[in-house]
């Protein structure tokens, strides 16, 4: 079998890659000159456990290749990016996905399968995507077999998830649903559930909102207890005792490229039902001015220096996209701070040793939960500091002798 994945992104390349391990003749596809460059030496170009040896012997043996134009496949699987459009309720922004569906146009053959995997506002298949192969004149479900087949992995996990995670596939007919499940079980082994294009669509949404929902609850929570005087932690902790209760860590804010981005996918669809939904998207995108504040409140108005641990949108990933991270240094440099910052999962000459941040810093602000974070010394951290205050926005940091430590 030949597929050809459209789009080399953090989806793309582990799922092109797995099925090349599987014994599918695979041809990734990407505009990016370097990245197509840069994989087909074998090099990867996204960080994610267990890929750089994936990629190479992939590579190596000739059942993956990178190329920046389409070829003729038996299916083409399309995980380009999904971005939000710049109007009222941020709507799903289908460019990239129609672009790469009209270029496999020339290569499609009777029969080929089309899997779209980037997520997309629900009824977007039927309504936008269809039509594209329609109008080329392929009756959808008889020439050709169309589907959505969200990806719902975690990012960290991705090449176990891929495999172990049920997957779901929604056809825009039922026969297109079955052709599309055929491609799968080459390389997933967990449940298989067919389902149409609409209610995979808003499924694979509302998973993410789901969970954007519930931590904005405790990032509503973490305001709350501060306003009263009581640790926010603590409270979780002990209402998660509860059989019933499970809730979520608070933190800086909601990034990423699903859950902060998602549940605007619904509300631009139903603006007028999604209440919650664009409630909690503005408690999340509130968190960034809220550690300012509190910033601010334990050490006062800049000059100040501040060096601010992590970057990206979560723990142990490369990926910054939509981080909240990023909008709090924003936000206080904007003010004045001068703010030293250290990741070591973001390569940026800029960037500083965990301790050398640390040098004459009036407060240490934890902003990710990144391995080598809940492995600092804070003896030679506080020996470096000109304050001894450290704000843990991610809740992980222990108490300390050596520093005062402020957490929501
Ligand atoms: N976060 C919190 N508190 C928490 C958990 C997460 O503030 O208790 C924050 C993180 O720091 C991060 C954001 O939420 O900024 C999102 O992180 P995440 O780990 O919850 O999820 P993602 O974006 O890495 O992956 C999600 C997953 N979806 C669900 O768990 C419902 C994953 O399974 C999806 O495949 C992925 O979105 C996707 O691609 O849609």
């Amino acid at each position: 079998m030949k597929l050809c994945v459209m789009g080399m992104g953090y989806i793309g390349i582990p799922t092109a890659v797995l099925f090349a391990q599987r014994g599918v003749q695979v041809t990734g596809v990407e505009p990016r000159e370097d990245v197509v460059e840069r994989l087909s030496k074998g090099i990867a170009t996204i960080e994610e456990p267990g890929i750089e040896e994936a990629i190479a012997q992939t590579i190596k043996d000739g059942s993956f290749k990178v190329s920046s134009t389409p070829v003729e496949a038996d299916g083409y699987i399309i995980a380009v990016p999904t971005p939000f459009c710049d109007d009222e309720y941020k709507s799903c922004d289908l460019h990239f996905v129609e672009q790469a569906c009209r270029s496999i146009l020339p290569y499609i053959k009777q029969g080929s399968v089309v899997i779209v995997e980037s997520t997309i506002a629900p009824t977007s298949t039927d309504l936008h995507i269809a039509p594209i192969f329609e109008q080329a004149g392929l009756k959808v479900g008889e020439d050709i077999f169309l589907a959505h087949c969200p990806e719902r992995v975690f990012p960290g996990k991705i090449l176990y998830e891929l495999v172990h995670n049920n997957r779901v596939i929604g056809g825009v007919t039922p026969k297109c649903a079955e052709a599309a499940a055929a491609i799968y079980r080459r390389v997933v082994e967990g449940e298989i559930i067919l389902t149409t294009a609409k209610i995979a669509e808003m499924s694979k949404c509302m998973e993410n909102t789901y969970r954007d929902i519930n931590i904005a609850i405790v990032n509503e929570l973490a305001k709350i207890c501060y306003e009263l005087d009581i640790d926010t932690l603590e409270v979780i902790r002990i209402a998660n005792m509860h059989p019933r209760v499970n809730m979520l860590t608070p933190g800086p804010g909601v990034g990423g490229h699903c859950l902060a981005i998602d549940p605007y996918f619904i509300c631009a669809k139903a603006p007028k039902q999604a209440k919650l939904i664009q409630l909690a998207r503005e408690i999340n995108n509130s968190m960034p001015a809220f550690v300012c504040q509190r910033v601010k409140d334990l050490i006062g108005e800049a000059p100040a220096k501040i060096a601010a641990y992590g970057v990206t949108f979560k723990a142990n990933v490369d990926d910054v996209r939509e981080s909240p991270a990023v909008e709090v240094i924003h936000l206080l440099s904007e003010q004045g701070y001068e703010v030293h910052i250290c990741d070591p999962h973001v390569n940026n000459p800029d960037f500083l040793g965990i301790y050398e941040a640390a040098e004459d810093a009036d407060l240490a602000l934890m902003l990710v939960d990144h391995t080598e974070f809940q492995q600092i010394d804070y003896k030679k951290l506080a020996e470096k500091m000109h304050r001894k205050v450290l704000f843990d926005t991610k809740g992980f940091v222990p108490q300390s002798d050596f520093l005062k430590i402020y957490h929501y």
